[in-house]
């Protein structure tokens, strides 16, 4: 018996070692738990999300580390909550790069098992030095922090500089149109959404009237580079083929794929073959441009036969937003459409709709079709992905990540046994029990129409009476206020979650 058993295990080890899976991380920008339709949105159907729910593991308690874009990234890239470093909010497009090189990320830890890694869309983590020349070599950047390849956004669609950066250089530049990009002042002698109104194809609701490109005004200044700028009708298309091609260059080996998509981001700029084809305007016709860009990419998998040994993950950075910015009649074509399905707030808020997000898993090798209520954060995935390579984390290494693989392959129901969730202030879940510290922000964000979630006395809800966080207990239940604040008081002055 004993030696079936050794037998067993060794083999298990050889199966493991010798067949790591491919990962795909798929990160939507801003896509709600209730944009999807196996979520339970009815007005918009994402078929192929619902295909990969269908096939795998469909979490309904998964968490974005944050509730913007920024510290997400940062804390899914380096397994270190982004509150425990200054400089980790949403960056400007000319930020330098936060993340250190040398420092171990997500994805040198998977290089350092054999992994090819390639981050292919979003970046938002800065890039260079301070004073980085973007006509010349982009760095440090995801090529010094543990990427094999990158083609990126740099910054966010409404960001300049509105071009692609392929590994260390922007793309098609010309070198006789230097871009220049600049975020305190005009730039003399190029015209502005404020000034130039007359030149956009799309209008800014808040903010974003500054360079135009493509007809659309943006945040920040860029001069030069026409040739290098993009079109935002053909971005969806770019980055997937992009990412295509880099599931085919790598596909006989383990290879992990970042690809973190614009989409539902602002500015809402569908190819011509997804407008107007949702009935909910720009924004519900992103919606299905992503799913497609989804369905693109596990039509490569099936075509090149790695769909079996593949570990897609499809899920979002943060909750939604309906007007982020621009007329875009998302608002107006809302209707009865939740964009944070039963959750409380969205975007930018310390309620659930801030982190609580779509998280689907499909392994087909190893994983069950099912449903899983889990508690599980996107901070975890360095961690858990680290153990399924078989790489060992050295420590002070990926320092609040914790391994929950056996949590995100469906093999245990329960999770983490507490998680933090980053919004205006900190919040703690134990339990059923959600804290959110006392917060002396604004109530709601005007511009956006999110509730916020900041109350100067602190709150306490039951989310398992009370999903929607409407009773604040926080009067009546002083002993558990009290008890849960010092434990997050706890978790964050050990300035780290594993030893
Ligand atoms: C905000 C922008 C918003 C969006 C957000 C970042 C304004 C008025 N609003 O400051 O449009 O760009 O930053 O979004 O400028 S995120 O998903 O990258 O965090
Ligand atoms: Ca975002």
């Amino acid at each position: 018996m004993l030696t079936r058993i050794l037998a067993l295990l060794l083999f298990a080890s050889y199966v493991h070692a010798a067949t790591p899976p491919n990962i795909v991380l798929i990160y939507a920008d801003d896509l709600g738990y209730g944009d999807v339709s196996c979520y339970g949105a009815t007005r918009i159907k994402t078929p192929h999300i619902d295909r990969l729910a269908e096939q795998g593991l469909r979490f309904t308690d998964a968490h974005s580390t944050s509730a913007t874009c920024t510290p997400s990234r940062y804390s899914l890239l380096t397994g270190e909550y982004a509150w425990r470093r200054k400089g980790t909010g949403i960056l400007r497009g000319n930020a330098p790069l936060i993340i250190e090189p040398g420092r171990a990320t997500l994805p040198s830890v998977l290089q350092r098992a054999g992994y090819k890694t390639g981050v292919v869309g979003k970046w938002h983590l800065g890039l260079g030095d301070p004073n980085l020349d973007w006509n010349g070599q982009i760095k440090p950047g995801p090529l010094e922090i543990g990427f094999d390849y990158c083609f990126l956004i740099p910054a966010t669609g409404d960001r300049v500089p509105c071009v692609y950066v392929e590994n260390h250089r922007v793309v098609g530049l010309d070198p006789a149109d230097p871009i220049t990009v600049e975020y305190d002042q005009p730039i003399p002698g190029e015209p502005t959404g404020k000034e130039n109104p007359e030149l956009l194809k799309l209008h800014p609701s808040h903010g974003h009237n500054q360079a135009i490109v493509n007809g659309i005004s943006r945040i920040g200044y860029m001069r030069g580079g026409k040739s290098a700028r993009w079109v935002d009708e053909d971005m969806a298309d770019v980055i997937t083929d992009k990412a295509i091609a880099f599931i085919e260059n790598n596909r006989s080996r383990p290879f992990f794929l970042y690809f973190a998509t614009h989409d539902i981001h602002v500015p809402r700029v569908p190819h011509p073959r997804f407008a107007g084809k949702s009935g909910m305007g720009p924004r519900g016709d992103v919606i299905l441009q992503f799913d497609a860009c989804v369905g693109r990419i596990a039509e490569t998998l099936d075509r090149l036969g790695l769909a079996d040994n593949t570990l897609l993950i499809v899920t979002s950075d943060n909750g939604p937003v309906v007007d982020d910015g621009y007329q875009d009649d998302a608002v107006e074509r809302l209707g009865d459409h939740r964009p944070a399905g039963p959750w409380r707030g969205g975007k930018y808020s310390n309620f659930e709709g801030g982190t609580r997000v779509p998280f689907v898993v499909r392994w087909p090798a190893r994983v069950k079709p099912g449903m899983s209520d889990a508690l599980v954060c996107q901070v975890d995935l360095g961690a858990s992905l680290a153990a399924l390579a078989g790489a060992k984390l050295g420590r002070g290494e990926l320092p609040d990540s914790l391994d929950q693989l056996a949590a995100l392959l469906g093999e245990d129901r329960a999770g983490r046994e507490y998680l933090i969730e980053q919004g205006y202030v900190l919040s703690l879940r134990q339990g059923p029990f959600k804290y959110i510290s006392p917060g002396n922000g604004p109530q709601r964000n005007q511009k956006t129409n999110t509730e916020l979630g900041n109350d100067p006395a602190g709150q306490l809800y039951h989310l398992a009476d009370d999903p929607g966080e409407q009773r604040n207990r926080v009067t009546e239940d002083e002993a558990r206020v009290r008890d849960m604040a010092r434990r997050l008081e706890q978790l964050r002055s050990a300035g780290r979650s594993r030893p």
